[in-house]
């Protein structure tokens, strides 16, 4: 299995270019956000639980988000790979990752990271939030959303990079200039 992690921060494109890469690779896709914001429009307990959290800028407690990924990735049938796209945001959530593909017989095969620069995150969310009505995307809850990832999702660069699975990808410029990099990275797995 081909499974690849999309890793940057809020905004940096990995909703957007995980569209493109499942399209060539034939992958099958895990948003958690996507996942989370299901569950609100639901109404459902779980939905109730995290609306508050996200509208906050915050996580979602590691070991609910845990059960949510292995559920999901369970889900899929005949599967050629999986793309995560939002998780794992904690080192918590990366090791977890690691042992629910080790008890599946598979393993991450490569960390795709967008690398942008801070005021290029802020000046696309803000621009997202005027069409989307996503309750994250106003300038205080994204100062909370930076704030969050420079001190609990960041650490996680270290992590891929010891393990060797780390491939940064240039994330300024067009979607298409960005998709690129992404797939001569993939291709060198
Ligand atoms: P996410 O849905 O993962 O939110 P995100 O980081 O903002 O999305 P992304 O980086 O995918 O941005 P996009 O491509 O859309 O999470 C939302 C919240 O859910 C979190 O804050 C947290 O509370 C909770 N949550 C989710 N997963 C969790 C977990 N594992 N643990 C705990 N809590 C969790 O791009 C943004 C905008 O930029 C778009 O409008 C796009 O059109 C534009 N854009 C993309 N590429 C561009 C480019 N090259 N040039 C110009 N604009 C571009």
């Amino acid at each position: 299995m081909l499974n690849i992690v999309i890793f940057g921060g809020p905004g940096s494109g990995k909703g957007t270019q995980s569209e493109f890469i499942k399209k060539k690779y034939s992958l099958d896709h895990i948003s958690t956000g996507d996942v989370l914001r299901a569950e609100i429009k639901k109404g459902s307990e779980l939905g109730q639980m995290c609306s508050d959290i996200i509208s906050k800028g915050q996580l979602i407690p590691d070991d609910l988000m845990i059960k949510i990924l292995a559920k999901q990735f369970d889900s899929f049938e005949n599967s050629n790979g999986v793309i995560f796209d939002g998780f794992p945001r904690t080192i918590a959530q990366a090791t977890a990752l690691n042992d629910i593909l080790i008890e599946r017989g598979t393993k991450v095969a490569g960390v795709v990271a967008l690398e942008v620069e801070e005021q290029e995150l802020i000046a696309r969310l803000i621009k997202r939030g005027q069409i989307s009505g996503r309750s994250d995307d106003n300038e205080e809850t994204i100062a909370k959303r930076l704030h969050v990832y420079n001190n609990q999702t960041s650490p996680l660069i270290e992590f891929y990079k010891n393990e060797g699975l780390y491939k940064g990808i240039e994330g300024m410029g067009t979607m298409e200039e960005i998709f690129n990099r992404i797939c001569v990275a993939i291709d060198s797995l």
